[in-house]
């Protein structure tokens, strides 16, 4: 075999089988009548899952501020003046004891992110500390540290990671509108090393940040044709920071964020499919028409990373409201 063809399949993404899933059909999903679209992706739902459970996680932002890309919606990048105060990497028993916090209000995975473009190894090493420790716990465990090295995915894996998240967030084509730090190539590259590792892949992206229906449907694509579908798919509705360059953008209408969760949920049938950031803003009814629409999964606890989530008491009086069970 010559080098560039080695080069060509070493790459798992590269090496994908034919793609499952088509813009056409995505955006064909989108234009259907909404009651249509949730019967579908509810059926969908049905046959995988358990309808009446949702997933929840609690996150914790670990290194805060300071960061060196310009994603464009993100409160954390160095680039631009938000309220967002800059913290250092947080002392392991710090992190410990939020994690039994969040293990007694009933989470059952921890989430540590920090704002980094990717580790430094002696930082890495630190983080390998709280993943030992959360998994002590009996947690499920989850990092969001940016792109991954050679080498910094398999000891994450020794350490007991259960979930690497890192979102494509958005379309291929949008995405050098939102980031010029790096590019999509650049998260793809760390989804493979992820994957090599045998770690659970957590993958999805932001909608309401001034991309069409099409960029929408390239995203759903992207993650739907990935050579494995992620295990758990964010989809984050924008939370708009002031200082950041979308600070102004117009709230998208709430039906396409519910048709993004239907795409999500029929195309990736097996995933668990997160309402992620924007819920604090969003009605009790219209999380119901999410979980409908198929998604199962959620942040728990009143913090996102730097902004707000919807206080426990009120997730719990709407579990209960609805016959929800907590996973
Ligand atoms: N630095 C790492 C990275 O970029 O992967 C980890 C932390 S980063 C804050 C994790 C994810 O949070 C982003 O990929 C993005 O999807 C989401 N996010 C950040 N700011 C957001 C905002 N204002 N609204 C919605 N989602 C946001
Ligand atoms: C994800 O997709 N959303 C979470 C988690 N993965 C790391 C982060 C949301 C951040 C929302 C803005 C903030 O709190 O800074
Ligand atoms: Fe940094 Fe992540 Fe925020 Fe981008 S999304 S500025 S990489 S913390």
């Amino acid at each position: 075999m010559q080098a560039s063809s080695i080069a060509a399949v070493s790459s798992i993404s590269q090496a994908a089988a034919a793609p499952r899933w088509t813009v056409a059909e995505v955006l064909a999903l989108y234009e259907m009548p909404l009651m249509d679209l949730i019967w579908r992706a509810q059926g969908v739902h049905r046959e995988h899952f358990d309808p009446n459970a949702i997933q929840r996680s609690t996150l914790l932002s670990v290194k805060t501020g300071g960061c060196s890309e310009d994603c464009s919606y993100c409160s954390q990048s160095a680039r631009y003046d938000t309220e967002t105060q800059r913290e250092r990497l947080m002392p392991l028993d710090e992190v410990i004891a939020a994690a039994k916090v969040a293990k007694e209000k009933g989470a059952s995975r921890f989430c540590m992110g920090a704002a980094w473009k990717g580790p430094k190894d002696n930082d890495l090493d630190r983080v390998l500390d709280m993943v030992r420790e959360v998994k002590a716990l009996g947690m499920q465990t989850c990092v969001t540290l940016g792109m991954l090295g050679a080498g910094q995915a398999e000891k994450l894996k020794e350490a007991g990671l259960d979930y690497y998240n890192h979102n494509l967030d958005t379309d291929k084509e949008f995405y050098g509108q939102v980031i010029k730090t790096h590019t999509h190539d650049d998260r793809l590259d760390t989804l493979d090393q992820v994957r090599e590792a045998g770690i659970n892949v957590c993958s999805g992206g932001i909608i309401g940040m001034g991309e069409s229906r099409k960029n929408r449907a390239g995203l759903i694509v992207q993650l739907a044709n990935l050579p494995k579908p992620p295990e758990s798919v964010p989809i984050n509705n924008l939370v708009p920071i002031p200082g950041t360059p979308m600070a102004a953008n117009e709230r998208l209408d709430p039906f396409e964020f519910v048709r993004t969760i239907a795409a999500a949920r029929i195309t990736m049938p097996r995933s668990w499919v997160r309402l992620s950031a924007g819920r604090q803003e969003m009605s009790d009814e219209l999380q119901a028409l999410c979980f409908l629409a198929g998604a199962n999964s959620m942040f728990y606890g009143d913090r996102l990373l730097t902004t707000g989530n919807p206080d426990v008491d009120r997730d719990d009086q709407l579990f209960a409201r609805l016959g929800v069970k907590p996973i």
